[in-house]
């Protein structure tokens, strides 16, 4: 009986407003004052933002950048076998591949991988080798109408499956060395003997 209780008004009045005091208070209590714990909540969230667009922007970057083509075989002007650069739009000739000049962009046509051990450091479709098979000569210089491997075997032997001369070139017996069975047409009638008979001074036409 000496117990107190508050009166039943009294007691509700009362407990309304504690209700409402412990309330506000409760929101806070797990982690201290009202003011810290919104900072401390304003700080993880600006981690945690901070955190989600650092991996945002690091797969965007990964995303971006250029990644090496599976297959480099590409067309270069002039029908030429090509090496593709990394941007995927650069085809340079394959005798441009390890000649010392970068030619793509990032120079990865000149890389230590690609030049190390020539020519097996190579693409098997940049290399043509000559009926020698110790002597090899780029893709683009088979067909070409210029005599590379030195025995004529990347131009009119069957190893080399060339088609007929082209029309800039006119058919004859060379009778310099750097031509196989072609020779350029604009050395016709230039008053200088090309051909062994003579043709491209007395019949071929420019
Ligand atoms: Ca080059
Ligand atoms: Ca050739």
């Amino acid at each position: 009986m000496n117990k107190t209780h508050p009166q039943r008004n009294g007691d509700v009045t009362t407990f309304a407003s504690t209700e409402s005091f412990s309330g506000e208070r409760g929101r806070c209590h797990p982690c201290g004052a009202r003011t810290g714990c919104t900072q401390r909540h304003l700080c993880i969230s600006a981690v945690v933002l901070l955190v989600l667009g650092a991996a945002l922007a690091s797969g965007l970057a990964l995303a971006l950048l250029p990644r090496a083509p599976a297959n480099r075989f590409c067309t270069a002007p002039n029908n030429r076998t090509g090496f593709l650069c990394d941007d995927r739009v650069t085809c340079v000739p394959a005798s441009w591949v390890c000649d010392s000049i970068s030619n793509c962009r990032n120079g990865e046509d000149e890389q230590e991988q690609l030049c190390g051990d020539l020519p097996h450091s190579l693409p098997g479709f940049l290399v043509f080798y000559c009926s020698d098979r110790r002597s090899w000569v780029y893709a683009d210089q088979r067909c070409n109408g210029m005599n590379d491997c030195g025995d004529c075997s990347d131009e009119t032997w069957s190893l080399a499956a060339c088609p007929p001369c082209g029309q800039d070139w006119w058919s004859c017996s060379p009778v310099h060395f750097q031509f196989c069975s072609c020779v350029p047409r604009r050395l016709c009638r230039d008053g200088v003997q090309h051909c062994l008979g003579w043709s491209d001074e007395f019949v071929c036409t420019a």
